[in-house]
């Protein structure tokens, strides 16, 4: 009897407390651009395992409480205007070292100075706009991916 997909590999319905994860979000830049697959096609190829996805619109509300820590800047509405720009795929990451491993991939802020190899220095550049766009967003702390997580995955957390 052959085993179902599903069977093989199941959706999880909550995500294992005992693993680390991250949350990955390709900005509407990269969307726009074609970049998903790409993007996902290097997560993936680092040997690390999707175990949520979505695409999606993002709210004010959400983006706000999203970026709380830059909610006083001077560039908060230009941040704003460029992640409503379009729809958003958020995704969750799965294995050791996930968060670190995922910083280095994506690369540094500004796609300018990010260094070739990376996504952001291999995929990003000036557009001439007042954002920086680039292209990714990857959690940094074992506390921002928990809080990122229960933002935009509420569903695959434990109460
Ligand atoms: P994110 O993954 O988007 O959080 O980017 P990263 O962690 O690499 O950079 P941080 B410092 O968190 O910046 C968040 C976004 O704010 C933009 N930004 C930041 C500016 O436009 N001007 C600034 O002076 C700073 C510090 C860039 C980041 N992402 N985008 N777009
Ligand atoms: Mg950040």
């Amino acid at each position: 009897m052959t085993i179902g997909r599903e069977e093989a590999m199941p959706t999880p319905d909550m995500l294992d407390d005992n693993k680390e994860h991250s949350l990955i979000l390709i900005k509407p830049d990269g969307y726009m651009r074609g970049l998903t697959g790409e993007v996902l096609a290097r997560i993936e190829r680092k040997g690390f395992k999707l175990v949520g996805l979505k695409i999606k619109k993002a709210s004010v509300a959400l983006l706000t409480e999203h970026y709380v820590e830059h909610k006083e800047k001077h560039f908060f509405s230009s941040l704003l205007e460029y992640m409503t720009s379009g729809p958003i795929v958020s995704v969750v990451v799965e294995g050791d070292r996930v968060i670190e491993s995922l910083r280095t991939l994506m690369g540094a802020t500004n796609p300018v100075l990010a260094a070739p190899g990376t996504i952001r220095g291999d995929l990003g550049r000036d557009w001439g706009t007042s954002n920086v766009e680039n292209i990714v967003h990857g959690s940094d702390s074992p506390e921002s991916a928990a809080r990122e997580i229960a933002l935009w995955f509420p569903e695959l957390i434990e109460d």
